[in-house]
């Protein structure tokens, strides 16, 4: 039962009472849910406003603990919760705190800027929340304590000991009878915890289970520069990374990049230490800012000449990767996940002291600017060269028609509903396929050994590939925004290949190109993936294409006795063109593999690591891989 200190009921204890009664009865509406999120929502809510003391600088050391019995205990080395009797109300600060909804950060004045956590319903909703509580607090010299049970006071605050500096203790055993469960998941956690580390440099947070033993502890001096160094630590980077950090009116802006060799951007924005995944107005003010410092810097430098357009926005992102981090005293979220940061000022901010923090970095380290702004106009580069590769080729198209590659040995057929590509390597094995083909429905394309010799296969080299232009023509339907599957000359197009480690890089290039250029062609059904024998196993009198080890071991053991022959193809080119035709384009005894969009996708991901420039996950993939890729290294 809710008391004032002299007793008896009062208004605000009704309100006390009627609040925390609303947050038991509803607590989806105050914590999201009462599955184990709601649950991790309530350590979250504790520890932030520990946070709130070490951002006001007042604590370093926040120590998070999960008991056998599911008690969790949060302590903090800052100021302590305020205990003295507030005149008006007649309750201590402490059980205001503990009992007022949105109370927390009210009590702080000046040097509590930051409201505490915007997961930010207030301690007094875990309270309400928590089958029972208590608070420790040091202060003064001494330490008052403060037990509740669902949320209701059921002592004083009293005075009940001696203490050696300050802080609050805060134990709490959420209630079962709210909770699906109140088993804490250690990993979940632990992975906030240091992702909080980073986001406010000079903070130890200590987390340890008693229910297994684990404990660790996080501390990053560098605060989000190490994050980033974390984050980029197995890629090739440009430069140390760039930390820039401001206090503009009352927000603070911190922000911290470095670039890669990579092709792709990773960029995290948080807000008050929540990470905002839909950004918002702080990451709009930095891009702006990093595309216009890198231009200006780049002009007055001379790096870009006059008649060079600006670097785009995609430009300067491609290898970035940033944090950007502000703290404000009043957030505001936008839609419905509570992901993205609507202030407005906030861009402007964040776009002033990200130019001023870049602008003097790249004076005082000029060699490091060049870098940054040679690797994004390389960027512009490749990004201007697909471009017109693509413009190119649909040019083409459309002026040549129907000017056929000469290469390509057609079918009779028109009707494409009943044709049939074959994409084949080598121009010996081509020559055995057209040959061996029922010409008037088998089309021919022969492809001249590796294709494409490039060791960064970016796009724009793709596209202006010979070989690649002919396979588009002879396609017929265009690429990309405009693949037209009207136009398709063939209902199938099938790759065929050697069994061997060019066999299967050329493999893994076309079905990347096809996923690439022409997902339509795979999502259609109409990518098919040929499957030439190993072997021809000649029993006594009876031969048998093979096509595994295992149906080989299979025949093998039903010899009995009788002579056997057993020949091993290496590519294409050893079968004659009667023989390929038997063993893999005859239609009614093939078997071809229809490729599905996830194939595409695999072989993509395997393409970017083979050819991509990022050495360790290159040599890891093809270590782990060499087998299955057949790859010699
Ligand atoms: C209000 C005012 C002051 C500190 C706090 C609240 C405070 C709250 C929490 C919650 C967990 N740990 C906390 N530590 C401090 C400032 C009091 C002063 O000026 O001494």
């Amino acid at each position: 039962m809710a008391t004032t200190n002299n007793g008896s009921y009062d208004a605000s204890s009704i309100q006390v009472l009627e609040g925390l009664e609303a947050v038991r009865r509803r607590p989806g509406m105050y914590i999201g849910s009462t599955d184990i999120r709601g649950l991790h929502h309530l350590v979250q809510e504790v520890v932030d406003n520990s946070v709130d003391e070490a951002l006001a600088g007042a604590c370093d050391h926040i120590y998070i603990t999960i008991h056998k019995d599911k008690s969790v205990t949060v302590i903090d080395n800052g100021r302590g919760i305020p205990v003295e009797t507030h005149a008006r109300t007649g309750k201590s600060a402490l059980e205001t705190v503990m009992t007022v909804l949105h109370a927390g950060g009210k009590f702080g004045g000046s040097g509590y800027k930051v409201a505490s956590g915007l997961h930010g319903v207030g301690v007094s909703a875990v309270n309400a929340l928590s089958e029972w509580v208590w608070v420790e607090v040091r202060r003064d010299g001494k330490v008052y304590r403060q037990e509740y049970h669902e949320g209701h006071p059921t002592t004083e605050v009293t005075e009940v000991g001696t203490a050696e500096g300050t802080g609050t203790t805060t134990t709490f055993l959420a209630d079962k009878k709210i909770f699906g469960t109140i088993d804490y998941n250690f990993d979940t956690l632990s992975q906030r915890f240091r992702e909080m580390a980073y986001l406010t440099k000079g903070l130890m947070l200590t987390f340890a289970d008693e229910r297994n033993g684990r404990e660790f502890s996080f501390y990053f001096e560098g605060g989000i520069l190490s994050f980033v160094r974390h984050l980029n630590k197995n890629l090739t980077v440009l430069h140390q990374p760039i930390y820039v950090e401001r206090e503009m009116d009352l927000t603070t802006v911190e922000v911290a990049l470095q670039y890669t060799s990579e092709f792709t951007e990773t960029a995290f924005s948080f807000a008050n230490n929540i990470n905002t995944v839909d950004g918002g107005t702080h990451m709009t003010g930095f891009r702006s800012a990093l595309t216009r410092t890198l231009n200006d810097y780049a002009r007055k430098n001379n790096i870009l000449k006059e008649d060079e357009t600006n670097l785009s926005g995609d430009d300067v992102r491609e290898g970035l990767t940033a944090i950007i981090s502000v703290k404000l005293t009043e957030p505001q979220f936008e839609s419905q996940t509570k992901a993205k940061l609507g202030n407005a000022e906030v861009r402007n901010q964040v776009e002033v002291a990200v130019s001023e923090g870049l602008r003097n970095y790249f004076e005082e380290n000029p060699s490091d600017g060049k870098k940054i702004i040679e690797k994004c106009l390389t960027t512009a580069r490749a990004r201007r060269a697909a471009q017109m590769a693509r413009e190119t080729v649909i040019r083409k198209s459309a002026l040549e028609g129907l000017t056929l590659p000469g290469k390509l040995a057609d079918c009779s057929e028109k009707d494409s509903a009943r044709t049939e590509l074959y994409l084949v390597e080598g121009d010996s094995a081509g020559g055995s396929a057209k040959q061996g083909r029922d010409r008037r429905f088998q089309a021919i394309l022969p492809l001249r050994g590796k294709i494409l010799n490039v060791e960064r296969a970016r796009e724009d080299k793709m596209l202006s590939n010979e070989e690649i232009r002919t396979i588009i023509t002879a396609v017929g339907a265009g690429i990309g925004t405009r693949f037209n599957h009207d136009k398709l000359r063939y209902s199938r197009i099938i790759i065929m290949t050697d069994a061997d480690v060019d066999g299967s890089h050329i493999r893994t290039l076309l079905l990347t190109f096809f996923f690439r250029n022409m997902p339509e062609l795979i999502e259609g059904g109409h990518l098919y993936i040929a499957q030439p024998p190993l072997y021809r196993i000649q029993v006594g009198k009876e031969s048998h294409w093979v096509y595994s080890d295992e149906e080989r071991d299979g025949i093998m053991r039903k010899v009995n006795g009788k002579p056997v022959n057993i020949q091993r193809y290496k590519g294409l080119g050893e079968m004659n063109p009667e023989q390929l035709w038997e063993s893999t384009m005859d239609p009614t005894q093939r078997t071809i593999l229809q490729v599905t969009m996830d194939d595409a996708v695999l072989a993509s991901e395997v393409f970017s690591m083979l050819m991509g420039d990022s050495v360790p996950p290159r040599r890891r993939f093809i270590q782990t891989h060499a087998k299955q890729a057949n790859l010699d290294v």
